[in-house]
Parts: C-alpha cells; sequence; structure tokens
C-alpha cells in the first residue's frame, strides 16, 4: 500500500518548499518561493519490463547544469514510496543518499550520465497516481506529481526532456504497448513476452509522460491537417466497449479541424492515441500523443448515454486536444500557473462547443456550473486566486476556480479586445513561449502585446480570490440615462482588502414603451464607482446589463417585477432573456426562504413567474433547447448562495420547501400547458434533429408535472420509460419515478439494474438516480446502496455515482438531523487511505459551515472536526479540512 501522500512522508522539494515539514503539518509551498532547477534534463531512456504486480523501471538521466541556476553539487530526484535499486552516475556506483522520499546524487561536473533501477507493484496502486492496474491493463497518470512514484526524476513542469521509451511485457495479456510519440521499433522475444520502442520528438515534463499496456482494440481514421500531415488517430477500448467510439473518433476530428480554423493550431505527430480506462481518478489526461480518459467521457451511444454524456464526451476530447498547445507545446512553469493552461483551455472547450452547438444554450450551462461549483468556492474558506499563491497538495487546486474563472478571466480578456485581436494575442502568445514553461504573467504579455490591450489593472484578476458584486443604480436625466455602477470585491481568507478591477460588461438600455429595442455596447467598470450616459431607446427604460454573461460577477439590483418580465420575454440576447427569468426566480424564491416577503407580494411574484413560464411555453420563435433551459428553475446550490451572501446564512431546508412550492404552483397553473409541451415533445422521433430540444423539454415537463400532480406522473414517467428508446428518454423518467413514492418507482428501477448490470457507466446511472432522488427515504437508500455487492470504494466513478451525488443532493445532504453530513465525513475517513485525491474531493460539501444556519452549521463543524481528529490524514485532505476549520 502507498504511504505517500500521508503527512508523515511530505513533499520536501527544496526550490519550492517553505516551511519545515512536520509530521502532523505538511509542508506550504509558496508561490513566491519558486528558483530554476539546477540541472537541464534534456534526455530520459526508460526501459519497463511490466507486469502487473512488478515492474521494473530502468532510466538514464542526461543531465547538464543550468547556467541560470544557483550552482548546486547534488541534484536532487524526487521519488514517492520508492526505493532505488540500483544508482550510477556515468557508469560507476556513487554515494546516494534518500532524504524523506527523495534521492540524492552528488554530481560534480557539468554534465553526467545517471542510471537509477527501481521496481514497483502497480496492482497495489490504489491512489490511482503513477503506474496502475485496471482491469487487467496498466495505464499511468501522472499530473501533477505521480512520475516520483514510477521513477525518480526533477518531477517538475519546468523540467523539459525528449523521451525515448522501451516497453517489453507478457504478449497475452498485453498486446498492445503505448507510450507517448511515435512507435520506432518493435518485435517478439523467445520467452512469451513482446517489446516496443517509443520516440516523442517534443520536449515535455515528465507529469506529460504517458504508457498503457493492455488488451485493447482501436476504432481509427486518419485526420489530414491543413498542411497535409496525415494523422493516425485511435480510439483504443476492451473489445465489448469498440461499437460506443464513434461519437469520441468524429469529435478529436471536429476538434483538430476546429483548432486549425480558430486558433491557427495544427497537429504535431503522426500519431494520437486515446485510452479508456474504467478507474480513472478524474475525466481525462492530455499526454503527449497518447490521451488516457476515463471511459464516461470515450463510450457513448443512444441506448447507454445521454443526449449530455454525448456533449460531455465531445467536450473533455476538445479539452485534451487543445491542451496540445495550451498545455504541452506551451507549458506550465510551475503549478501556480496551473490556470495558464486550464484557464485557457477551458475557455477553448467552451468556444468549441459553442460552434458545435449553439451559443446560447452553452453560454448559460456554462454559467450555471459556474454559479454552481465556482461562486460557492470563491465564498468559502477554500476560496482562491486563480493564480493561486501557496500550497500543501497541488492537486487540491484542480478548482473550478482555476479551471472555469480562469476561462471567464481571459473571456473578458477576448471581449474586450474582440475575437480577432484576441487571436492575434493568441497567436503572438504561442509563438513566443512555443517549447516553453511559461507563467500567466507570460500569458496577459502576450495579449497585451499581441491584442493592443493595457492589461495593467486586469491582472488583478490573476492575484485576488471573490466573486465581485456590482451594484447597479439609475436614473433618467434629459434624454439620457445615467447608469452609476459600484463595486466590491469581497474579503476572501488572507485577501482582507481587495482594489477594484476592470469589469467589462455588455449592457443595451431597452425601453418598455418603444417599438425597437436599445442598441448594444461594452463599457469597462474599473474603478470602485462609475458613472455612464446611456442613450434611451424611449420611455420607461429597461436596463439589460452583462449580457452574454461578459463578467463573472455578482449584478446586485432592485428591478420591478414588470421589468425584468418583459426582459423574459423579448430581450435580444438569449442569455440576457434566461438572466431576467432567474433574476425574477431567485429574488421570489430566496425572499420566501427568509421569511421576507409579504403574502402580496409572494402571490404577485409567483403569479410573474408563472406568467412568464407560460410566454416561454408558448413563444413558437423558441427553439426547444432554449425553451428547456428557460423552464429550468435555479438550483438550490446557487439559491444558497444568494440567501447566504455577504453577513446572512442560508437555510438549505427553507430553500428546499420555497423551490418545490414554486414547482408545485407551476405544475398546477399550467397543468394544461405542460401535458401539451409533453404530448408534442413526445412525438419527436430520436433522430429528428429537433429531437435534442425536444427530449430536454419533456423531462423538464415531467419534473414540473411530477411536483403538481405525483400520480399522473408516474403513470406518464413509467410510459415514458417503457417505450423510450434511448438513454435521455429513460434516464429522465427514472428520474421522476425515483423521486416518487409510488410502485412504478421500484419496478423499473430494478428494470434498469436489470437491463445494464453488465455495463459499469450505466450502472453508475442507476447509483446517482437514486442517490440524487426527492424520494423521503434517500438517505436510508444511499445506505442501502453502499452495502450493495456492485459498490466499491476502491472505483472513483463508483464513489462519485454514490455520494458526489448525494452530496450534490441538498434533500438529503442537508437533512436536518445530520445524518447526510455524517455519512459523507465516513466516506472522506474510509476513501483516505485508498484514494486521498478523490477522498479531498468531499470536503468542500462539508466547508460552508460557517455560511449555514447555526443548527447545521453546528452539525458540519462537528464533522470536520471529527474528521480531523481521526489522525493521520493524507496531505490532501488535512489541507482540505484545516483550511475549511479555519477560513
Ligand atoms: N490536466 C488534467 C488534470 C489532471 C488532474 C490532476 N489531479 C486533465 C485536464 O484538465 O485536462
Ligand atoms: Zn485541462
Amino acid at each position: 500500500m502507498d504511504i505517500a501522500t500521508t503527512p508523515t512522508n511530505p513533499d520536501t522539494n527544496p526550490e519550492l518548499a517553505d516551511a519545515a515539514p512536520s509530521p502532523h503539518q505538511p509542508p506550504v509551498i509558496l508561490r513566491k518561493d519558486y528558483r530554476p532547477f539546477g540541472w537541464l534534463v534534456p534526455e530520459v531512456k526508460l526501459d519497463f519490463d511490466l507486469a502487473l504486480t512488478r515492474t521494473r523501471v530502468r532510466s538514464q538521466l542526461t543531465v547538464q547544469r543550468n547556467a541560470r541556476a544557483d550552482h548546486a553539487d547534488t541534484i536532487r530526484l524526487n521519488g514517492d514510496s520508492l526505493t532505488p535499486l540500483s544508482v550510477a552516475v556515468d557508469g560507476e556506483a556513487v554515494d546516494w543518499r534518500m532524504d524523506g522520499p527523495d534521492l540524492i546524487v552528488p554530481l560534480r561536473g557539468d554534465s553526467h550520465l545517471i542510471a537509477i533501477e527501481t521496481e514497483i507493484d502497480p496492482s497495489a496502486n490504489t491512489q490511482l497516481m503513477g503506474l496502475y492496474a485496471s482491469n487487467g491493463m496498466l495505464c499511468t497518470q501522472c499530473e501533477a506529481e505521480g512520475f516520483r512514484r514510477i521513477t525518480f526524476f526533477p518531477d517538475r513542469p519546468d523540467v523539459l526532456s525528449v523521451y525515448a521509451v522501451r516497453m517489453t511485457g507478457d504478449k497475452a495479456a498485453f498486446p498492445i504497448l503505448l507510450c507517448n510519440g511515435n512507435r520506432v521499433a518493435a518485435g517478439d522475444n523467445a520467452d512469451g513476452t513482446h517489446w516496443a520502442e517509443w520516440h516523442d520528438p517534443w520536449p515535455k515534463p515528465c507529469y506529460l509522460f504517458a504508457l498503457v499496456a493492455g488488451d485493447l482494440v482501436a476504432n481509427s481514421k486518419p485526420f489530414t491537417t491543413r498542411s497535409g500531415r496525415v494523422v493516425e488517430c485511435n480510439v483504443w477500448v476492451r473489445k465489448e466497449d469498440l461499437g460506443r467510439t464513434d461519437h469520441a473518433l468524429e469529435s478529436l476530428h471536429r476538434a483538430m479541424a476546429w483548432d486549425e480554423q480558430v486558433f491557427g493550431r495544427e497537429y504535431d505527430l503522426d500519431l494520437y492515441n486515446i485510452v479508456a480506462v474504467s478507474d480513472f481518478n478524474m475525466g481525462a489526461m492530455e499526454n503527449k500523443g497518447l490521451n488516457v480518459f476515463n471511459t464516461k467521457y470515450v463510450l457513448a451511444d443512444p441506448d447507454t448515454a445521454t443526449d449530455a454524456d454525448f456533449d460531455a464526451v465531445e467536450g473533455v476530447i476538445a479539452h485534451e486536444y487543445f491542451h496540445n498547445w495550451s498545455g504541452n507545446r506551451v507549458t506550465c512553469r510551475d503549478w501556480f500557473q496551473l490556470s495558464l493552461k486550464e484557464g485557457l483551455t477551458v475557455l477553448r472547450d467552451q468556444l468549441f462547443s459553442q460552434d458545435m452547438r449553439g451559443h446560447a444554450v452553452k453560454r448559460i450551462e456554462d454559467v450555471r456550473i459556474l454559479r454552481a461549483a465556482q461562486f460557492p468556492e470563491d465564498a468559502g474558506p477554500l476560496a482562491h486566486p486563480i493564480r493561486p499563491d501557496s500550497y500543501r497538495e497541488i492537486n487540491n487546486f484542480y478548482t473550478a476556480t482555476v479551471y472555469n474563472k480562469g476561462a471567464e478571466v481571459i473571456r473578458m480578456m477576448r471581449s474586450m479586445a474582440g475575437a480577432e485581436r484576441f487571436r492575434a494575442g493568441t497567436d503572438l502568445y504561442f509563438e513566443r513561449h512555443d517549447g516553453q514553461a511559461a507563467t500567466c504573467e507570460d500569458f496577459v504579455k502576450a495579449i497585451e502585446d499581441g491584442a493592443g490591450l493595457d492589461l495593467a489593472q486586469f491582472r488583478l484578476w490573476y492575484s485576488q480570490a471573490g466573486t465581485p458584486r456590482v451594484a447597479v443604480a439609475q436614473h433618467v436625466h434629459d434624454d439620457a440615462l445615467v447608469l452609476t455602477l459600484r463595486q466590491t470585491v469581497p474579503p476572501t481568507p488572507d485577501q482582507p482588502d481587495k482594489a477594484p478591477m476592470p469589469i467589462p460588461l455588455r449592457i443595451a438600455v431597452h425601453s418598455r414603451g418603444a417599438a425597437k429595442l436599445g442598441a448594444e455596447q461594452l463599457v469597462v467598470l474599473s474603478q470602485a464607482e462609475q458613472t455612464f450616459i446611456l442613450p434611451l431607446a424611449g420611455p420607461d427604460p429597461v436596463v439589460s446589463i452583462n449580457r452574454g454573461f461578459t463578467a463573472p460577477v455578482v449584478i446586485e439590483r432592485e428591478l420591478k417585477r414588470a421589468d425584468l418580465v418583459f426582459l423574459a420575454a423579448h430581450d435580444d440576447d438569449p442569455f440576457a432573456r434566461f438572466e431576467a427569468l432567474q433574476e425574477l426566480a431567485v429574488g421570489h424564491l430566496v425572499g420566501i426562504a427568509s421569511g421576507t416577503l409579504t403574502a402580496e407580494e409572494r402571490a404577485a411574484g409567483e403569479a410573474a413567474i408563472i406568467a412568464a413560464f407560460r410566454a416561454s411555453i408558448a413563444d413558437s420563435a423558441l427553439d426547444d433547447a432554449m425553451r428547456g433551459e428557460l423552464l429550468m428553475l435555479p438550483s438550490e446550490t446557487y439559491l444558497f448562495e444568494v440567501m447566504a451572501a455577504g453577513e446572512r446564512r442560508g437555510d438549505p431546508g427553507a430553500i428546499h420547501s420555497a423551490r418545490k412550492g414554486l414547482k408545485a404552483a407551476i405544475g398546477i397553473a399550467l397543468a394544461g400547458e405542460l401535458d401539451a409541451l409533453y404530448a408534442r415533445t413526445s412525438a419527436v422521433a430520436l433522430d429528428d434533429p429537433a429531437g435534442r430540444g425536444a427530449r430536454k423539454v419533456k423531462t423538464t415537463a415531467l419534473a414540473l408535472i411530477a411536483a403538481a400532480d405525483p400520480v399522473l406522473a408516474a403513470r406518464l414517467a413509467a410510459r415514458q420509460y417503457d417505450a423510450a428508446d434511448n438513454m435521455t428518454d429513460r434516464q429522465g423518467a427514472l428520474m421522476v419515478l425515483s423521486g416518487l413514492d409510488c410502485p412504478e418507482r421500484p419496478e423499473r428501477l430494478a428494470a434498469f439494474y436489470e437491463r445494464y448490470k453488465d455495463n459499469a457507466l450505466v450502472v453508475d446511472k442507476w447509483f446517482t438516480l437514486q442517490a440524487l432522488s426527492l424520494h423521503p427515504d434517500v438517505i436510508r437508500h444511499v445506505r442501502e446502496l453502499a452495502g450493495h455487492p456492485d459498490f466499491t470504494l476502491k472505483n472513483p466513478n463508483r464513489v462519485r455515482a454514490l455520494y458526489m451525488a448525494f452530496a450534490g443532493n441538498p434533500k438529503g445532504f442537508h437533512a436536518a438531523s445530520g445524518e447526510g453530513y455524517r455519512m459523507v465525513a465516513d466516506v472522506i475517513l474510509a476513501l483516505d487511505p485508498i484514494n486521498p485525491q478523490t477522498a479531498a474531493r468531499f470536503v468542500p460539501s462539508l466547508g460552508r459551515w460557517r455560511r449555514l444556519e447555526p443548527g447545521r452549521a453546528a452539525l458540519t463543524k462537528g464533522e470536520l472536526e471529527r474528521i480531523m481528529a481521526a489522525g493521520n490524514l493524507s496531505r490532501d485532505t488535512f489541507e482540505q479540512v484545516s483550511r475549511s476549520l479555519e477560513g
């Protein structure tokens, strides 16, 4: 068993380490302590003798003194749970020593050849970092610091090397041997083993190293780049999954073509391999020429994957492909710069998906994710800037802030420059830094120079955490609208005072009394308070602000209900229509949950929302994909964020009841309309181009019907389930049924399990549907599911399917008894010794205790303290729990 990430065995990278490690406090690594590494490693040769339980690794590092670093007479090679079997320098034994997990080798001259031999046991690697076994195959995950679990190496992203790799393994167990770059030779041995040699011509940091050995088959199709290079593209899976790989392969081709057209980026090897593995800590990994993917983001066919799953596959395939430039050709100098590659690559995958699937709906989806995942992070104890200043465990910083807010920050630059000038900026960035390990500052400077923007003040977006709030006040003066905007950036841990930041806002001033809508313009709010004079389109002005969500901020304003209804029905920016409806619902629901509405206000609010829903159903100019977005009420997580803003505390119980009540009121008032909508959308065929939107609206309508008339909904859902010819309809029906206490529920859940029990990804859905359910006995159900023979803590997908879903189910997780909190804390404790990275991902759900109403606050805090008291925590979990208790 690996104990490497326990606090007693900390990472001690001298160039980055600050505080001295102690048995209980893993060291804090500071951004300001960055120093270049003392040695360059231009070439690496690796030789693997592969076996599930005993893999021998021989490495040869060519090292040269780095003239740009301080003189050193030793080299520190990071290790994690490794013991060297032999170490030689220039063919001679040397006097090496261990310093904690690291190997220290004396080096007197300016260039040397270091040879090291180690042995590892992939089958015992439950952390799924380094080389591990999954379903009889061998695969690797090295980002962020997994390479040091394979062999001793300077495991930091600013050490770039050319790799030559030889792999030998049993031919029957591992008929396919894959690595980065191109296969240059292969052959059979007399003893039943075979070998392959791979060479990757592009220098890369070790986090991009990958190796796969297994019994796999490929779906292949060549792609010809714009300069005529023919790239062999393969999607490798187990034989039984081959029929579900077309979508992934086609998505890859679309991404390759799009990146040429939109960002001018072309692929740079003759081979692009994607391998799907079922045990994986995250979504996928962009290793050079050899992406390793969670099966969840590769396999898709209509019988087993929903429309949303298809979108996710396309998005993740594109994301990893785009990393070939934003991440691999230009990589990060140190892990504090993570957003350099992740923020930019998320923006690139979002723009790609917008082009593939429609701009408005994709933008709405991305904003929903930001509000559900990043806003809470920015408002809680784990808040950090997109370029953090310190960490104990870097894996804890693969966050919605670094990824999604990081993308929003770059999107703002793009909005200010315009797409064309922004492209000039990214061209300059790639040209200037190709082959380098760069910083966020390098990126900003390249955009500044290439796009012709002044980003001096804008850099604050990289250093300040917290979601800015923009208060809006308006009055009419003569023929103009005077708009006063005031920004505040709330205090976050270690950052009590903030400076104003440039906030680009697309604004239009419409008029309820004019036939034509107002024109749009971009204003940049850069001071704490600023006034803008805007032309009026007519009487009764209505301001449409932050259109398209140009800035990741919270807009605070008191808008008349009639103005919101007007925007929801008429705004020419579809995002603004969605936003107006959300604003209407948020104001109403938070008002009810906080008990601040009079009976009259309550009735008027409800009537306005119902009228807006009715109008959205009736509006024939809308397509169903957009209609589906408009008919979705804000999530309970987001409502909690709004309720718990500033000094206030949120009450998840009150939010849940308010939202449930509104859903029922809508379902009752619009029963006829919803029935008709349900009937119309149910008649659209699977392969109809309008089918996707129809399926989305169908299940949204069914959920509203269920809130008003559970008996009718159970009947419709059971019928939908039985008649379904695709997973979207089947899962939608089951989602509604699993929240109802009716005989159809257990029957259909059992039928679903029976039908798909051999398909792990669909069994994951079966766990999730029950863990997310609105059923009154959800906690008991989850407890029983944890004892199901298919449940295991060893598979991250299964753990997430049950417990991440449950932690995201406000009704069960926030049960006033505290049972939900206890269950999640128990999972963290049980999972931590097995897979610390995945265990630590559960901590943020408990970390919001300061913002919860006092009863639940005491319960969640108590669970965090219980975890802390258990002792012997991994570095991952220790960091998240201690920050959650302090912040
Ligand atoms: N770069 C990887 C994430 C690695 C996570 C390590 N804890 C996938 C991605 O963002 O594309
Ligand atoms: Zn990424």
